[in-house]
């Protein structure tokens, strides 16, 4: 996990946003209101690993080839990266109620918070929407201001799309689990994760060097390759890591997910393996989970996870070798060395 020179800078940014978002005229301020806003921001936005938002500034001043930074692009890419980071804490704000989850980033989930309950989707829908505010008070009069309204508008229909068929797929994992496929979890995966997670840094990062994305496909379609590898491990990692240090509780086996494990134990398993599986997959029982974990064990998913992280790593890399841009490799490989083997 390489720091990005960039982190102090990016986070005395999140300063500046945040006391412009609490001074917008469009709306009058109560002094309720304005606690209640900057205190939703301090627990939700900025406690990640910001990767993704760091990922903006790392991606930009590689494409700029070494040349120095003016004070101007810095705060311009670390504004566009914490859009990146806004977006994300409100999905994960909706995502956590949608998932029941308990904790996230070490602490309560936000809807858990007695006051909060409900208040969490309205909450979510203010977070979206300041992401529009930053835009339009940095960028408008840019001349990638249209495309960047297209990019993330695109982008968070494509995760809304990716967690429609998530929470879809559990129905069908419960009439009948075999149906879970590593195709169903691919396309899931890459709509839910990877277009925001990898392809919208990068390609914010490409907007501001004045690029026009159709001249990326494919580095787009690199991107959405690590960003399907990233949330395997996030699946990996909701069962086998170490809640304090990915700062969550997994609830993916209750939760009836098609995760990456449960297809991969489908495909090991034998018939009285998958007994066990369809018995106690999706209950929300600690026992069932527990024999799940077992099963896991047995079947050695761990072992596989491995086999596949090292894989897609080497596909990935070669990928990247293959790009006829030096530029743009630089940027992929700094992305990819960001996530390749993590732990949180
Ligand atoms: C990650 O799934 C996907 C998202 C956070 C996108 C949510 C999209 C919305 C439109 C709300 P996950 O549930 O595996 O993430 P985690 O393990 O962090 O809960
Ligand atoms: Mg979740
Ligand atoms: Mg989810
Ligand atoms: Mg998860």
């Amino acid at each position: 996990m390489g720091g990005s020179k960039f982190t102090a800078k990016f986070k005395e940014v999140y300063n500046v946003l945040k006391s412009e978002l609490l001074q917008d005229p469009a709306f009058e301020f109560t002094e309720d209101s304005h606690q209640w806003v900057a205190n939703m921001l301090d627990y939700n936005v900025p406690g990640g690993k910001l990767n993704r938002g760091l990922s903006v500034i790392d991606s930009y001043d590689i494409l700029k080839d070494g040349k120095e930074l003016s004070d101007d692009e810095i705060i311009l890419a670390c504004a566009l990266g914490w859009c990146i980071e806004w977006l994300q804490a409100y999905f994960l704000v909706l995502d956590d109620i949608m998932d029941s989850s308990h904790t996230r980033r070490g602490k309560q989930c936000w809807f858990r918070l007695p006051k909060v309950n409900m208040i969490a989707i309205n909450d979510g829908l203010i977070l979206r929407n300041h992401i529009f505010r930053i835009l339009n008070n940095h960028f408008r009069g840019k001349p990638y201001y249209l495309d960047l309204l297209d990019l993330f508008n695109e982008v968070e229909f494509q995760t809304a799309s990716g967690q429609m068929i998530d929470v879809i797929t559990t129905l069908q994992g419960e009439k009948d689990l075999s149906k879970y496929s590593l195709s169903l979890h691919r396309r899931i995966v890459q709509y839910k994760t990877a277009y925001y997670s990898f392809y919208l840094p990068v390609a914010c990062a490409l907007l501001m060097a004045g690029e026009k994305l159709e001249n990326h496909i494919e580095a787009k379609n690199v991107l959405v390759e690590m960003g399907t590898y990233f949330q395997v491990q996030d699946d990996f990692l909701d069962c086998f890591g170490d809640p304090a240090v990915i700062g969550k509780v997994g609830t993916d086996i209750e939760d009836f997910k098609c995760s990456w494990l449960v297809v991969k134990a489908l495909e090991r398993a034998n018939k009285d393996q998958k007994q066990v599986l369809y018995e106690n997959y999706g209950k929300p029982n600690q026992e069932c989970i527990a024999r799940v974990k077992e099963l896991y064990k047995i079947l050695d998913i761990e072992g596989a996870f491995l086999e596949y992280e090292k894989q897609s790593h080497e596909k990935i890399t070669k990928t990247i070798e293959a790009h006829p841009s030096e530029k743009v490799q630089a940027v992929l490989k700094s992305f990819l060395k960001k996530i390749y083997k993590r732990h949180k």
